[in-house]
């Protein structure tokens, strides 16, 4: 049939996928000498949605390493975690510090 695409002629076959899966960047946080270990506890709990066990293993990680992962994420989301927890450690009067790494 005439009208039919032929393969070979430069007919693209394959399609990429519409929707691409966002990059993803960790949220890690930075160890200090100020910031209450049951506020970084709290805040894992609270904002990155761990369990109290995962909280306390990620807060002692950071307290003696310097640094742990706190979650994963699409860069905004990453960005409004990290605002949004030195919004309150600021409020309550706490140095706590974290970064944007590569996933
Ligand atoms: N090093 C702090 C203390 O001894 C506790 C701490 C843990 C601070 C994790 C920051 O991201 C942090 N009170």
């Amino acid at each position: 049939m005439a009208d039919q695409p032929q393969s070979g002629a430069g007919v693209k076959e394959r399609v990429a996928p519409k929707t691409q899966e966002p990059l993803l960047y960790g949220v890690v946080l930075l160890n200090d000498d100020y910031t209450p270990m049951q506020f970084v506890t709290d805040m894992l709990e609270s904002l990155f949605q761990k369990s109290p066990a995962e909280a306390y293993r990620v807060m002692m990680q950071v307290h003696l390493n310097g640094r742990g992962l706190a979650g994963i994420y699409p860069y905004e989301v990453a960005e409004t975690k990290v605002e949004t927890l030195v919004t309150h450690a600021r409020t309550a009067g706490f140095p706590l510090q974290a970064t944007i790494v590569d996933a």
